[in-house]
């Protein structure tokens, strides 16, 4: 029997590639050079991508695949996929959420400890000699007993805060409404949150309405003595803002493992003492990003199979 054509937009790797030829005949645009031409040059009939949270799907794609029924795409947040397009031609969007929430809980917590300790900065301290040659590395700051101001207190926004609550941090959070049964104190305004804490955790999606959510004012609001993690996506803070003050003592540090141009970080940034930075690093865990291309696949063969989508957003 033909197996059914199936679009990889990104590539997701050999263990979901090896799934998804057990099902489908994969056609590669990620490995194409010249896109519009492959997209030109695809069998009728194409019903289903796969594809990742950086690349998604575009309207174009989306438009040259008239038979397309299903996006499946590997990452919980799926800004990159045009969602209005697919709803206009019935395409239904899968995601991957839940199975990541530890691990980037996990990596936010490290960039928090990284950041509080100058742990990047010490241990190069003691690599380069200089504890001997100079002495003892600056005294830094901890976790225990600061605020912590979470924007989006969703699934991993919750793992977080368990989290924090292990350093005994005190949790509060801002989200577009109050959720009744969270233990947490809720603010219906950035800014008064921001004024409030020492740690601001960006971990909400990408979307009209949180596209630079952490404003200049929200930064200031932070204050000297308080310091930024975003986890998110880098369009929810305002970056140019952010070097700006991180440069002039306006805040007193950021963590950040995702940024407005990705894989672009302004050099701006990468000159600064008082950031760590990651390469977007929330789910790379061998462990999770098994979970995640599992879950792409599942999405696929349950809709191949007729059966109910495990994780739709459309
Ligand atoms: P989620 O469960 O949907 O939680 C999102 C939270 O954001 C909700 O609590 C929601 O609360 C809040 N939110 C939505 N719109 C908002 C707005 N306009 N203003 C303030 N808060 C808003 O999503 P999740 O699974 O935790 O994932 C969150 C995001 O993290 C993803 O979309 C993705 O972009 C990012 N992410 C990054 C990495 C990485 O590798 N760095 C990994 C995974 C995920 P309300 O509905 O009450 O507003
Ligand atoms: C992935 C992510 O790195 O799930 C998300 O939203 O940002 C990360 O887990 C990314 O989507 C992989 O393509």
């Amino acid at each position: 029997m033909n197996k059914p054509d199936l679009l990889l937009v990104a590539a997701l790797g050999d263990r979901v590639t090896q799934q998804l030829d057990q099902d489908f005949t994969l056609h590669r645009l990620c490995d194409a050079t010249d896109k519009a031409a492959f997209l030109a040059a695809l069998p009728e009939g194409v019903k289903y991508i796969a594809t990742g949270g950086g690349a998604g799907c575009s309207r174009q794609i989306i438009e040259a695949l008239p038979a397309l029924e299903i996006i499946s795409s590997f990452g919980v947040g799926y800004d990159a996929v045009d969602v209005e397009a697919a709803r206009e031609h019935n395409v239904r969007v899968t995601n991957t959420p839940d199975v990541l929430n530890d691990c980037v809980a996990e990596v936010t917590l490290a960039l928090m400890l990284a950041l509080a300790h100058r742990l990047p900065e010490a241990e190069r301290y003691t690599r380069e000699g200089r504890w001997e040659a100079e002495g003892n590395f600056p005294l830094t700051e901890e976790l225990t007993g600061k605020t912590v101001g979470i924007i989006g207190l969703g699934r991993i926004g919750k793992t977080i805060a368990r989290l924090c609550q292990a350093f005994q941090m005190q949790v509060v959070y801002h989200g577009r409404s109050e959720q009744a049964h969270q233990p947490f104190p809720y603010y219906a305004d950035p800014v008064s949150m921001a004024q409030d804490v020492d740690w601001l955790v960006v971990i909400a999606p990408s979307t009209d309405s949180t596209r630079g959510i952490v404003s200049r004012k929200v930064l200031t609001a932070l204050g000297p003595e308080g310091r930024l993690v975003n986890v998110a996506r880098g369009d929810l803070v305002d970056e140019p803002a952010l070097i700006e003050m991180l440069a002039s003592g306006g805040i007193a540090g950021a963590a950040l493992d995702v940024f407005a141009q990705e894989p672009h970080v302004p050099e701006a940034l990468r000159k600064l003492e008082n950031v760590v930075l990651l390469p977007h690093q929330g789910s790379a865990t061998h462990k999770t990003r098994a979970s995640m291309g599992d879950l792409v696949v599942k999405n696929l063969r349950a809709y191949l199979r007729g059966q109910p989508l495990i994780s739709p957003v459309v």
